[in-house]
Parts: structure tokens; C-alpha cells; sequence
């Protein structure tokens, strides 16, 4: 049998993308709440004029409601349970616990959400897996603080993190520390708080901002180490396997360079515990300067002791890389850019298609690592149509997963060390990007537009029976 006998397979979810309940139980506003939704959201993030200012009257903001699981998670759980998921990976909204994030004492009804959540997960046996900050820090932290180039930051994450594996190292043995921790190369306003009004516009305070998240994580993954040595803490990044549009060298090392940037940057200092040999020249080409960072002995003492135990992270594409743009088309892909391969179909938003990719994705990592690898994101955002007969067939995320874990199993025969696979959106929630109901990804769809209107009832997708299957025969019956 390919896969382990204890391989996670699960599905994952983010609380700012489903939970909703965005201000009850004491919980204050994240940036994601402060985030309007439709089509524009990126290009709103990226407007000098984009403050954090919840502005009602021009924006709806999706995520205020998400689907609602806040008080729908039993149900939740058990159709996960009954397509008889291994995992769940979910996050914990770091307002709930923290509402203004810069408090000492913890939201005690917050904390109370998570302890049914974690609870309900292991009636069913279904291994919790958390990410402690999944693009919803405290909208504060970005208002008052600046985001994460403000040093102030790690000490509130560390606190809260700290509150999380104390409370929670019984039952819950997986964590990562930042979701898509590279992603603020395109995503800054998500996952660090900066947006061009604050200085997101500006490499330096990226740069800074990434020093300071990886000095946080490594706090966070030592004092998990130190707490309980059954903890597997984790790092997450997103991995885009990058071609070289053609043989051309000049083609060739701009790919490298991208690779390094995107692909190793992160993952490297969190997982190697140091800054990699390309930094200097990553901070030259971005005119990032350096002295700015403040980045002590002390911090590089504190990352070289913090190194995780896996690498978590999302494959949901390749990219195409050409520097000398000759006979190249530009992709369709707002969110990584780069140009169109001819051998590949796209989604609907431009996002290549390519199983292949998440194989050579696996043996790159593993290669270069040697650690194990967790896929904790994989999957396919399309608009799902109901029939007369209220089914929703979609076949082509069944032929997606399909392809993709065909290759995961490749890579597994290939050598490389694989703990698991949770799908994005294993029911459906407002898309990262486009701030959207309407991009699904789901097994199980909810009845909810892009506005919010609809019965919030679940459905089973011709997908859900498909992956119950999968999960059954262990990944042998596809
Ligand atoms: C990743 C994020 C998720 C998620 C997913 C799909 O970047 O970690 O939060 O949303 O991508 O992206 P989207 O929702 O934009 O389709």
C-alpha cells in the first residue's frame, strides 16, 4: 500500500473564511472582517487609499458571516466524520482569543468555542490540526500597531500561541504557526496587516515584517518543544512549481531566483533555523535595506533553536517563468502572475492545472529538506451549478483530486515522506481571494451567495461520496 496506515487524510478551513460570528462572544475585528469582498478585494488591498476602515455603505464584507459555522460546527463535523476524515485542519481566530490582540488575558468564551470545536473532532476520532494564525490577526494590531513590521508583534503572537498549546497539548498533536507564511509577497494586507496606508507598499517593512514572524514562530515552536516533546509543530507555505518558459538561460536563472524567493525563502530560515546563502541578493534586487530589519544575534539564535518538525503546504498550481518574454502569453492568474503554459488547462480564475506540478513539488521539497511533508491546501475552485434534482455533480474536482493524489502517490513511491492531505474547503466558505462565496471548493456545498442570501443548508456533492471512497481504500480506490 502507498500511503502510510495512519496517513491524515482530512480537509482543511480557516476561521475568518467560515466561521462568521465575527463579533459575538467578545470577539474583536480581524483583518479579514475589515476585508470587502468581490472580485476588486486585491485590488482594494493594494489602493494607497485602503485604511482598514470597515466602510458599509460601499462594501459588503463576506466574511462577517462566513457560513456561519460557528453555530453549525457539530454539523460540520460530523459530515466530515461521515466522509470519514482522519484531520481537520482549521485555525483559530487570534481575535476571539485576543479581540484587540494587545490584552494579557484571554477571551475565556472564545476559548470555550474551540474546546467544543476540538472536542467534537475527537468524538469522531478525527486528529485536530491547527494553524494558530490563519490571515486574521487582530485588525488592531494593523490600525494601531502597523501589522507585523512592528517588533511589539511577537510578543502578543508568542502569548497567544502559548495560551493555545498549553490549553490544547492533550488533544491536539499538529501545528503550524503561519498560514502561507510566503504569501505576503502578493498578500501582505492578510497575513502581515500592511497595506500601502501603513507602508505595505514598501519591500523593507515586508522584509521586517517577515523577520519579525519568523523570530514569532520559532518562539512559538520551542516553547511547544519544551512543553510537550509529543508536539509536532510545522511550518506552511505555499509551493508554486516554477518552469522555465524555455531553454533559454537567461530564462533558466530567472526561474532559479524565483524559485529561491518564493518557494525556499520561508521555508529555509524556519526549517534550516538560519537565513539561506541568497538573502543579501534577495534584499538588493527588492532595495531592501538590511540595517533596517534589526535582526540581532539574539533573533538568529532564537530561529536557529525554533525549527520545525514538518513542512506544511498548499499546491494548488505551477507557474511559468520568462524573463526575455519571447512568444509568451501573459496567465490569467491574478494572484502569482507569470505567463500561460501552453501544455496545461486553467481554472476559471487563471490557476494552471497541473498534478505533475505537485509531484515534482514533493521531491523538491523532500530533496532539499528531508523532513516530513504534510499537503495541507490542494484543491479546485469552481462554480458548482445545483440541478433540478438538487445534486451537484461535479466531476471535475473529482478528476482534479484524483489526478492530484494519483501524483501524491507517485512521489510517495518516488521516496518522499508524506503525512497527509487535507483539501481546501472541504465544505464550502468565502474564498482569500476574491472574497467570494461563488469560488467553491467544497465536498459539501452551502446554500449561500455572493451576498449572503440563501438557506445556509448543507449538501452533499457528488464529490463527497467520491473522497469517502478515497479515504476508505486509503487512497487506493480512485
Ligand atoms: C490559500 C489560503 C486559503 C484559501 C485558498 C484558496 O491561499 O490559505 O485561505 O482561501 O488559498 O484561495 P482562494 O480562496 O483565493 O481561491
Amino acid at each position: 500500500m502507498t500511503f502510510k496506515t495512519d496517513f491524515l487524510w482530512g480537509g482543511a478551513t480557516a476561521a475568518n473564511q467560515l466561521e462568521g460570528a465575527y463579533d459575538i462572544d467578545g470577539k474583536g475585528l480581524s483583518v479579514a472582517d475589515a476585508m470587502p469582498g468581490g472580485k476588486e478585494r486585491l485590488a482594494i488591498l493594494a489602493s494607497p487609499e485602503f485604511d482598514w476602515t470597515i466602510d458599509t455603505e460601499h462594501f459588503t464584507y463576506p466574511n462577517h458571516d462566513g457560513i456561519d459555522h460557528y453555530h453549525h460546527f457539530k454539523e460540520d463535523i460530523a459530515l466530515f466524520a461521515e466522509m470519514g476524515f482522519k484531520a481537520y485542519r482549521f485555525s483559530v481566530a487570534w481575535s476571539r482569543i485576543f479581540p484587540k490582540g494587545d490584552e494579557t488575558t484571554p477571551n475565556e468564551k472564545g476559548l470555550l468555542f474551540y474546546d467544543q470545536l476540538i472536542d467534537e473532532c475527537l468524538k469522531y476520532r478525527i486528529e485536530p490540526v491547527i494553524t494558530i494564525s490563519h490571515y486574521e490577526m487582530p485588525l488592531n494590531l494593523a490600525k494601531s500597531y502597523g501589522g507585523w513590521k512592528n517588533r511589539e508583534l511577537i510578543e502578543f503572537y508568542v502569548r497567544f500561541a502559548k495560551v493555545l498549546l498549553e490549553r490544547y497539548q492533550d488533544k491536539v498533536k499538529y501545528w503550524m504557526t503561519f498560514n502561507e507564511i510566503n504569501s505576503a509577497t502578493f498578500f501582505s494586507g492578510l497575513s502581515q496587516g500592511l497595506v500601502p496606508s501603513n507602508g505595505g507598499d514598501d519591500k523593507t517593512n515586508v522584509f521586517k515584517a517577515w523577520h519579525n514572524q519568523f523570530v514569532a514562530s520559532a518562539q512559538a515552536v520551542k516553547f511547544g518543544h519544551d512543553l510537550n516533546k509529543n508536539l509536532k509543530l510545522g511550518c506552511m507555505s505555499i509551493y508554486s512549481t516554477t518552469y522555465s518558459f524555455d531553454a533559454n538561460p537567461v530564462n533558466q536563472l530567472a526561474t532559479q531566483e524565483s524559485i529561491q524567493e518564493f518557494n525556499y525563502f520561508c521555508n529555509d530560515v524556519q526549517v534550516r533555523g538560519a537565513y539561506p546563502a541568497f538573502t543579501n541578493r534577495l534584499h538588493r534586487k527588492h532595495g531592501v535595506n538590511s540595517e533596517v530589519l534589526e535582526i540581532s544575534e539574539e533573533d538568529l539564535k532564537i530561529i536557529a533553536e525554533g525549527t520545525v518538525d514538518y513542512i506544511g503546504f498548499s499546491y494548488y498550481m505551477s507557474t511559468v517563468e520568462s524573463k526575455t518574454g519571447e512568444g509568451v502569453q501573459a496567465s490569467g492568474n491574478m494572484v502569482l502572475g507569470g505567463v500561460k503554459n501552453p501544455f496545461l488547462k486553467e481554472s476559471e480564475w487563471g490557476w494552471a492545472i497541473d498534478p505533475d506540478g505537485l509531484r515534482y513539488a514533493l521531491n523538491d521539497l523532500y530533496g532539499r529538506y528531508q523532513i516530513p511533508l504534510f499537503i495541507v491546501e490542494n484543491g479546485l475552485g469552481a462554480i458548482d451549478k445545483v440541478e433540478e434534482d438538487g445534486t451537484i455533480q461535479d466531476d471535475y474536482r473529482i478528476d482534479y483530486l484524483k489526478k492530484h493524489i494519483q501524483s501524491m502517490s507517485e512521489a510517495v513511491e518516488d521516496g518522499v515522506e508524506l503525512m497527509g492531505y487535507t483539501p481546501w474547503g472541504c465544505i464550502d466558505l468565502v474564498s482569500a481571494s476574491t472574497g467570494e462565496m461563488s469560488k467553491r471548493y467544497g465536498f459539501i456545498y452551502v446554500d449561500l451567495d455572493d451576498s449572503g442570501n440563501g438557506t445556509n443548508k448543507r449538501f452533499k456533492k457528488k464529490s463527497f461520496d467520491w473522497y469517502k471512497q478515497v479515504i476508505d481504500s486509503n487512497g487506493t480506490n480512485l
